[in-house]
């Protein structure tokens, strides 16, 4: 079995030992980064998100799998975060209001601040409110929203009208698996990203 799938079959079994240990020893030989990412931790969480689907698993499976993936997130996180390189911005980012799920949006932070921008993460369950404040508070360029229930992708246009004026001095790029472009372009959204490496892609255009 390759390193990539012996770290994506810990994520799916939820060994973080394991995870960690693996993730380590890819890192150790000199694996990059983003293939730790994609073939070891997200294509392990993506078997864990079909079985879900399937109804083959249920929470707790997923959460002991989350936090194996966390366990391996963890140990790379200080490489992709380059804290040598020049701050290009500001970002805010959070989960919508009513969504507890974390792992893209951390994710996507984590690619961000590799590129060069602080990350204000705010967390989850944020209110429009919350990012309003959060732009008082800490003045970004670029407001992230994610959201992964499509009971909760609303909240992306509540926070759009939420921030009011602000609009005109802030970029929203939103993203999450049930988000599209054309949900997008509905609510007014500067962009989408479907994925965290596009995340960091669009927000080099925001503020180009
Ligand atoms: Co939930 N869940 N979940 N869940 N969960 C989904 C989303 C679901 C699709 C599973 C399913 O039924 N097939 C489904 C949503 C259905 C829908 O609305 N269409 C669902 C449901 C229903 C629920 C509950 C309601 C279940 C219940 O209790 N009955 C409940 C809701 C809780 C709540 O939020 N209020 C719930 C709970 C949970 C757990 C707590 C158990 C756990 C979350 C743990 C955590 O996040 N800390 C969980 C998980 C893990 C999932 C699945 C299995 C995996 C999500 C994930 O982490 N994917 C998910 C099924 C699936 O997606 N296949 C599912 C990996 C992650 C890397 O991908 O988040 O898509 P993703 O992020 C990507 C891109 O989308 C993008 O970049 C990321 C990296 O490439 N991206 C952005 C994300 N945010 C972005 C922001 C950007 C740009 C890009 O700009 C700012």
């Amino acid at each position: 079995m390759s390193d990539m799938q012996v770290i994506k079959e810990a994520v799916i079994s939820g060994n973080a030992a394991k995870v960690k240990e693996n993730t380590e020893k890819a890192v150790a030989g000199g694996v990059d980064v983003g293939t730790i990412l994609n073939e070891g931790l997200i294509a392990g969480m993506n078997v864990i998100g079909v079985r879900f689907k399937n109804n083959e698993i249920y929470v707790p499976e997923v959460l002991i799998a989350a936090r194996a993936m966390h366990a391996g997130m963890a140990v790379i996180k200080p490489l992709i975060a380059n804290s040598g390189v020049q701050e290009k911005g500001v970002v805010v980012l959070g989960t919508v209001k009513g969504d507890l799920h974390d792992i893209g949006k951390n994710l996507v932070g984590m690619m961000l601040e590799g590129a060069g921008y602080r990350v204000i993460d705010i967390g989850v369950d944020n209110a429009p409110e919350k990012y309003l404040q959060a732009v008082k508070d800490h003045k970004p360029q670029i407001v992230g929203m994610s959201a992964l229930l499509t009971t909760t992708m609303g909240q992306m246009k509540a926070t759009i009208e939420e921030l009011g004026s602000y609009r005109r001095s802030v970029k929203v790029m939103i993203g999450g698996a049930p988000v599209t472009q054309k949900f997008a372009d509905e609510i007014g959204a500067d962009a989408y990203a479907p994925d965290a490496a596009t995340a960091v892609d669009l927000a080099e255009d925001l503020l180009a």
